[in-house]
Protein backbone atom coordinates (compact mmCIF):
# COMPACT_ATOMS: atom_id res chain seq x y z
CA UNK A 1 0.00 0.00 0.00
CA UNK A 2 1.73 3.39 -1.17
CA UNK A 3 1.56 6.39 1.75
CA UNK A 4 -0.35 8.99 2.57
CA UNK A 5 2.01 11.40 2.20
CA UNK A 6 2.90 9.71 -1.70
CA UNK A 7 -1.06 9.42 -2.27
CA UNK A 8 -1.43 13.23 -0.93
CA UNK A 9 1.52 14.52 -3.39
CA UNK A 10 -0.21 15.79 -6.09
CA UNK A 11 -3.68 16.90 -4.23
CA UNK A 12 -6.13 19.40 -5.84
CA UNK A 13 -7.12 21.06 -2.74
CA UNK A 14 -11.05 23.09 -2.69
CA UNK A 15 -11.37 26.18 -2.41
CA UNK A 16 -14.17 28.47 -1.83
CA UNK A 17 -14.67 29.10 -6.01
CA UNK A 18 -14.41 25.24 -6.39
CA UNK A 19 -16.45 23.65 -3.43
CA UNK A 20 -18.45 21.05 -5.42
CA UNK A 21 -22.15 21.79 -5.75
CA UNK A 22 -23.08 18.11 -5.30
CA UNK A 23 -25.44 17.61 -2.60
CA UNK A 24 -25.31 13.89 -1.66
CA UNK A 25 -26.73 14.56 1.76
CA UNK A 26 -29.56 16.75 0.41
CA UNK A 27 -32.97 18.38 1.77
CA UNK A 28 -35.71 16.40 3.20
CA UNK A 29 -34.29 15.58 6.85
CA UNK A 30 -35.48 17.28 10.01
CA UNK A 31 -32.53 18.28 12.20
CA UNK A 32 -32.97 20.84 14.33
CA UNK A 33 -32.64 24.62 14.01
CA UNK A 34 -29.31 25.35 14.04
CA UNK A 35 -27.97 21.85 14.32
CA UNK A 36 -24.35 22.12 13.63
CA UNK A 37 -23.48 18.44 13.39
CA UNK A 38 -26.08 18.18 10.04
CA UNK A 39 -23.91 21.38 8.44
CA UNK A 40 -20.46 19.13 9.49
CA UNK A 41 -22.66 16.29 7.68
CA UNK A 42 -23.64 18.24 4.13
CA UNK A 43 -20.18 19.43 3.78
CA UNK A 44 -18.59 16.23 4.26
CA UNK A 45 -20.92 14.37 2.17
CA UNK A 46 -20.32 17.48 -0.68
CA UNK A 47 -16.59 16.88 -0.27
CA UNK A 48 -17.10 13.28 -0.60
CA UNK A 49 -18.83 13.37 -3.76
CA UNK A 50 -21.73 11.20 -5.00
CA UNK A 51 -19.40 8.30 -5.52
CA UNK A 52 -19.96 7.78 -1.71
CA UNK A 53 -20.92 4.41 0.09
CA UNK A 54 -22.32 5.68 3.90
CA UNK A 55 -22.77 3.57 6.52
CA UNK A 56 -24.45 5.57 9.41
CA UNK A 57 -24.82 4.60 13.13
CA UNK A 58 -27.83 5.31 15.39
CA UNK A 59 -27.84 8.80 16.36
CA UNK A 60 -28.99 11.81 15.60
CA UNK A 61 -28.07 12.46 11.51
CA UNK A 62 -29.27 8.44 11.09
CA UNK A 63 -32.93 9.80 12.93
CA UNK A 64 -33.28 12.65 11.04
CA UNK A 65 -32.83 11.71 7.78
CA UNK A 66 -34.68 8.80 7.71
CA UNK A 67 -38.11 9.41 8.72
CA UNK A 68 -40.03 9.23 5.75
CA UNK A 69 -38.18 10.64 3.10
CA UNK A 70 -34.26 9.84 3.15
CA UNK A 71 -32.01 12.93 2.30
CA UNK A 72 -29.12 10.63 1.28
CA UNK A 73 -28.65 10.78 -2.34
CA UNK A 74 -26.44 7.90 -2.19
CA UNK A 75 -26.55 4.73 -1.24
CA UNK A 76 -26.54 4.31 2.36
CA UNK A 77 -27.18 1.68 4.81
CA UNK A 78 -28.66 2.16 8.81
CA UNK A 79 -26.44 0.11 11.11
CA UNK A 80 -26.62 -0.45 15.15
CA UNK A 81 -24.87 2.22 17.45
CA UNK A 82 -22.10 -0.40 18.06
CA UNK A 83 -21.24 -1.65 14.60
CA UNK A 84 -20.53 1.34 11.96
CA UNK A 85 -17.04 0.07 11.60
CA UNK A 86 -17.38 -3.25 11.48
CA UNK A 87 -20.16 -3.10 8.25
CA UNK A 88 -18.16 -0.41 6.25
CA UNK A 89 -15.26 -3.25 6.74
CA UNK A 90 -17.65 -5.45 5.71
CA UNK A 91 -18.91 -3.32 2.71
CA UNK A 92 -15.04 -2.99 1.88
CA UNK A 93 -14.34 -6.54 1.59
CA UNK A 94 -17.06 -7.46 -0.15
CA UNK A 95 -16.74 -4.64 -2.72
CA UNK A 96 -13.35 -5.99 -2.75
CA UNK A 97 -14.20 -9.82 -3.52
CA UNK A 98 -16.73 -8.73 -6.17
CA UNK A 99 -13.95 -7.08 -8.13
CA UNK A 100 -11.60 -9.87 -8.14
CA UNK A 101 -14.75 -12.33 -8.97
CA UNK A 102 -15.20 -9.82 -11.99
CA UNK A 103 -19.17 -9.55 -10.99
CA UNK A 104 -18.42 -5.78 -10.34
CA UNK A 105 -16.14 -2.56 -11.87
CA UNK A 106 -14.29 -0.63 -9.45
CA UNK A 107 -15.90 2.54 -9.82
CA UNK A 108 -14.08 3.97 -7.32
CA UNK A 109 -16.46 4.40 -4.94
CA UNK A 110 -15.82 5.76 -1.46
CA UNK A 111 -16.73 3.92 1.94
CA UNK A 112 -17.27 6.17 4.54
CA UNK A 113 -18.84 5.54 8.14
CA UNK A 114 -20.92 8.37 10.01
CA UNK A 115 -21.34 7.92 13.99
CA UNK A 116 -22.10 9.99 17.13
CA UNK A 117 -19.29 10.47 19.22
CA UNK A 118 -21.36 7.72 21.64
CA UNK A 119 -21.11 5.41 18.73
CA UNK A 120 -17.53 6.01 18.33
CA UNK A 121 -15.72 6.44 21.83
CA UNK A 122 -18.41 4.45 23.89
CA UNK A 123 -19.95 1.54 22.57
CA UNK A 124 -18.40 1.20 18.41
CA UNK A 125 -15.22 1.60 20.05
CA UNK A 126 -14.23 -2.09 19.83
CA UNK A 127 -15.56 -2.47 15.99
CA UNK A 128 -13.67 0.90 15.27
CA UNK A 129 -10.37 -0.41 16.62
CA UNK A 130 -10.56 -3.83 14.87
CA UNK A 131 -11.48 -2.09 11.57
CA UNK A 132 -8.31 0.28 12.18
CA UNK A 133 -6.07 -2.55 12.80
CA UNK A 134 -7.00 -4.55 10.07
CA UNK A 135 -6.06 -1.61 7.42
CA UNK A 136 -9.82 -1.57 5.44
CA UNK A 137 -9.84 1.12 2.49
CA UNK A 138 -12.48 3.03 4.41
CA UNK A 139 -12.97 6.63 5.99
CA UNK A 140 -14.24 7.03 9.44
CA UNK A 141 -16.18 10.09 10.46
CA UNK A 142 -16.95 11.01 13.72
CA UNK A 143 -19.53 13.62 14.27
CA UNK A 144 -19.10 14.81 18.00
CA UNK A 145 -21.82 16.81 19.56
CA UNK A 146 -20.32 15.70 22.85
CA UNK A 147 -23.26 13.59 24.12
CA UNK A 148 -26.13 11.27 23.38
CA UNK A 149 -28.09 13.45 21.81
CA UNK A 150 -31.10 11.26 19.99
CA UNK A 151 -31.80 9.84 23.06
CA UNK A 152 -32.44 13.09 25.30
CA UNK A 153 -28.70 14.12 26.18
CA UNK A 154 -27.06 11.92 28.34
CA UNK A 155 -23.04 11.60 28.80
CA UNK A 156 -20.57 10.13 26.84
CA UNK A 157 -16.78 9.74 27.19
CA UNK A 158 -16.95 12.16 24.72
CA UNK A 159 -18.69 14.95 27.11
CA UNK A 160 -16.48 17.87 28.39
CA UNK A 161 -15.26 18.02 32.03
CA UNK A 162 -18.63 20.09 33.92
CA UNK A 163 -21.00 19.90 31.18
CA UNK A 164 -24.89 19.61 32.44
CA UNK A 165 -26.49 16.49 30.87
CA UNK A 166 -29.48 14.47 32.33
CA UNK A 167 -27.00 12.01 33.51
CA UNK A 168 -24.31 14.41 34.68
CA UNK A 169 -26.37 17.18 36.49
CA UNK A 170 -24.85 19.58 38.30
CA UNK A 171 -25.66 19.81 42.05
CA UNK A 172 -24.83 20.06 45.60
CA UNK A 173 -22.40 17.38 45.29
CA UNK A 174 -21.68 17.59 41.45
CA UNK A 175 -20.03 19.98 38.93
CA UNK A 176 -21.39 18.41 35.79
CA UNK A 177 -20.04 16.07 34.03
CA UNK A 178 -16.80 14.79 36.53
CA UNK A 179 -14.41 13.17 33.51
CA UNK A 180 -11.66 14.56 31.31
CA UNK A 181 -13.34 14.79 27.19
CA UNK A 182 -11.84 10.96 25.75
CA UNK A 183 -9.18 11.78 22.90
CA UNK A 184 -10.40 9.79 20.30
CA UNK A 185 -8.11 11.50 17.36
CA UNK A 186 -5.24 9.98 19.50
CA UNK A 187 -6.62 6.70 19.93
CA UNK A 188 -7.34 6.53 16.22
CA UNK A 189 -3.86 7.98 15.81
CA UNK A 190 -2.57 4.91 18.08
CA UNK A 191 -3.52 2.56 15.17
CA UNK A 192 -0.92 3.75 13.51
CA UNK A 193 -3.27 4.35 10.43
CA UNK A 194 -2.39 6.59 6.96
CA UNK A 195 -4.78 9.67 7.93
CA UNK A 196 -6.30 11.07 11.13
CA UNK A 197 -7.57 14.42 11.35
CA UNK A 198 -9.64 16.95 13.52
CA UNK A 199 -11.95 19.32 12.13
CA UNK A 200 -14.66 22.18 12.68
CA UNK A 201 -18.11 23.36 10.60
CA UNK A 202 -16.75 26.99 10.87
CA UNK A 203 -13.51 26.37 8.73
CA UNK A 204 -15.31 24.69 6.37
CA UNK A 205 -13.18 24.45 3.58
CA UNK A 206 -10.26 23.11 5.90
CA UNK A 207 -13.21 20.29 6.85
CA UNK A 208 -13.86 19.30 2.95
CA UNK A 209 -10.05 18.93 2.23
CA UNK A 210 -9.65 17.00 4.73
CA UNK A 211 -12.50 14.50 4.12
CA UNK A 212 -11.17 14.66 0.66
CA UNK A 213 -7.72 13.58 1.77
CA UNK A 214 -9.26 10.92 4.04
CA UNK A 215 -11.44 9.46 1.18
CA UNK A 216 -8.12 9.79 -1.88
CA UNK A 217 -6.07 7.67 0.80
CA UNK A 218 -5.71 3.83 0.51
CA UNK A 219 -6.40 2.46 3.84
CA UNK A 220 -8.21 3.63 7.08
CA UNK A 221 -8.94 7.09 7.87
CA UNK A 222 -10.26 8.92 10.64
CA UNK A 223 -11.67 12.33 10.97
CA UNK A 224 -12.98 13.58 14.44
CA UNK A 225 -15.52 16.79 13.53
CA UNK A 226 -16.69 19.31 16.30
CA UNK A 227 -20.55 18.99 15.80
CA UNK A 228 -22.27 22.28 17.66
CA UNK A 229 -25.62 21.04 19.34
CA UNK A 230 -27.76 23.82 20.49
CA UNK A 231 -30.65 22.00 21.42
CA UNK A 232 -28.48 19.60 24.09
CA UNK A 233 -25.93 22.63 24.54
CA UNK A 234 -28.46 24.61 25.36
CA UNK A 235 -27.16 27.87 23.19
CA UNK A 236 -29.14 29.58 21.09
CA UNK A 237 -29.45 27.61 17.10
CA UNK A 238 -27.77 30.48 15.58
CA UNK A 239 -24.76 30.82 17.84
CA UNK A 240 -23.18 27.18 16.56
CA UNK A 241 -20.64 28.73 13.98
CA UNK A 242 -19.27 31.19 16.19
CA UNK A 243 -19.16 28.54 18.78
CA UNK A 244 -17.53 26.08 16.01
CA UNK A 245 -15.24 28.80 15.86
CA UNK A 246 -14.47 29.90 19.51
CA UNK A 247 -13.46 26.08 20.24
CA UNK A 248 -10.61 26.24 18.04
CA UNK A 249 -9.62 29.79 18.66
CA UNK A 250 -9.42 29.13 23.12
CA UNK A 251 -6.88 25.82 21.82
CA UNK A 252 -9.95 23.53 23.70
CA UNK A 253 -10.38 21.71 20.20
CA UNK A 254 -7.43 22.39 18.28
CA UNK A 255 -7.34 21.28 14.31
CA UNK A 256 -4.71 19.03 12.90
CA UNK A 257 -3.79 16.15 10.71
CA UNK A 258 -1.61 13.22 11.48
CA UNK A 259 -0.11 11.99 7.92
CA UNK A 260 1.72 8.72 8.00
CA UNK A 261 2.21 9.34 11.80
CA UNK A 262 3.30 13.06 10.91
CA UNK A 263 1.47 15.42 13.46
CA UNK A 264 0.82 19.07 11.19
CA UNK A 265 -0.85 22.10 13.19
CA UNK A 266 -3.58 23.13 10.72
CA UNK A 267 -4.44 26.16 12.16
CA UNK A 268 -1.82 27.49 14.44
CA UNK A 269 -3.29 29.52 17.42
CA UNK A 270 -0.90 32.17 18.49
CA UNK A 271 -3.78 34.78 20.27
CA UNK A 272 -6.00 32.43 22.47
CA UNK A 273 -8.99 33.60 23.66
CA UNK A 274 -9.70 32.42 27.17
CA UNK A 275 -11.71 29.39 27.68
CA UNK A 276 -14.37 31.42 29.45
CA UNK A 277 -15.35 33.31 26.10
CA UNK A 278 -15.90 29.79 24.55
CA UNK A 279 -17.65 28.64 27.59
CA UNK A 280 -19.82 31.09 28.51
CA UNK A 281 -22.35 31.20 25.81
CA UNK A 282 -23.44 27.69 26.52
CA UNK A 283 -25.99 27.32 29.53
CA UNK A 284 -24.61 23.63 30.10
CA UNK A 285 -21.70 25.13 31.60
CA UNK A 286 -23.49 27.88 33.17
CA UNK A 287 -23.62 26.65 36.83
CA UNK A 288 -19.55 26.25 36.50
CA UNK A 289 -17.26 28.87 39.47
CA UNK A 290 -14.79 30.40 38.49
CA UNK A 291 -12.07 27.63 39.81
CA UNK A 292 -13.65 25.12 37.66
CA UNK A 293 -13.37 27.60 34.38
CA UNK A 294 -9.53 27.77 35.80
CA UNK A 295 -8.72 24.10 35.99
CA UNK A 296 -10.46 23.56 32.25
CA UNK A 297 -8.22 26.17 31.20
CA UNK A 298 -5.02 25.26 32.73
CA UNK A 299 -5.96 21.19 31.07
CA UNK A 300 -6.73 22.93 27.64
CA UNK A 301 -3.23 24.69 27.64
CA UNK A 302 -1.28 21.76 28.79
CA UNK A 303 -2.99 19.46 26.43
CA UNK A 304 -2.00 22.23 23.71
CA UNK A 305 1.22 22.03 24.83
CA UNK A 306 1.72 18.83 24.95
CA UNK A 307 0.37 18.15 20.67
CA UNK A 308 3.03 21.17 19.41
CA UNK A 309 5.45 18.72 21.30
CA UNK A 310 4.20 16.20 18.90
CA UNK A 311 4.14 18.32 15.84
CA UNK A 312 7.61 19.37 17.04
CA UNK A 313 9.01 15.70 17.45
CA UNK A 314 7.43 14.17 14.15
CA UNK A 315 7.77 17.20 12.06
CA UNK A 316 10.78 18.94 13.15
CA UNK A 317 11.10 21.58 9.94
CA UNK A 318 7.25 22.33 11.19
C1 LIG B 1 -26.32 -1.15 21.86
C2 LIG B 1 -27.23 0.05 22.00
N1 LIG B 1 -27.21 0.74 23.15
C3 LIG B 1 -27.99 1.83 23.29
C4 LIG B 1 -28.82 2.21 22.26
C5 LIG B 1 -29.72 3.42 22.40
N2 LIG B 1 -29.20 4.56 21.69
C6 LIG B 1 -29.57 4.86 20.44
S1 LIG B 1 -28.83 6.24 19.85
C7 LIG B 1 -28.02 6.47 21.31
C8 LIG B 1 -27.11 7.63 21.52
C9 LIG B 1 -26.35 8.06 20.31
O1 LIG B 1 -25.41 9.02 20.69
P1 LIG B 1 -24.34 9.46 19.66
O2 LIG B 1 -23.69 8.30 19.02
O3 LIG B 1 -23.42 10.41 20.35
O4 LIG B 1 -25.21 10.18 18.55
P2 LIG B 1 -26.11 11.50 18.61
O5 LIG B 1 -27.51 11.04 18.82
O6 LIG B 1 -25.62 12.36 19.72
O7 LIG B 1 -25.91 12.12 17.26
C10 LIG B 1 -28.32 5.46 22.21
C11 LIG B 1 -27.79 5.36 23.57
C12 LIG B 1 -28.82 1.47 21.07
N3 LIG B 1 -29.54 1.83 20.01
N4 LIG B 1 -28.01 0.41 20.96
S1 LIG C 1 -30.32 17.20 18.97
FE1 LIG C 1 -28.50 18.37 18.43
S2 LIG C 1 -27.25 17.09 17.03
FE2 LIG C 1 -29.36 16.25 17.16
S3 LIG C 1 -30.41 17.15 15.40
FE3 LIG C 1 -30.83 18.46 17.19
S4 LIG C 1 -29.22 20.03 17.17
FE4 LIG C 1 -28.58 18.38 15.77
Amino acid sequence: MISAAEALKDFQKITPKTIPLVEPFSKGHRACQGCGEVLALRMAAKAVGMDMIAVSATGCMEIISSSYQTAWETPWIHVAFENAAAVASGVEAGRKAMIRKGKIKDNGSKIVAFAGDGATADIGLQALSGALERGHDFTYICLDNEAYMNTGIQRSSSTPFGAMTTTSPPGKVSKGQMTWKKNMPMIAAAHNIPYVATASPAWHVDLMNKVKKAVSIPGPAYIHIYSPCPTGWRCPPETSIETARKVVQSKVFPLFEVIDGQFILTRDIKKPIPVEEYLKTQRRFGHLKPEDVAYIQKRVDADYDRLLKLVQATNPEA
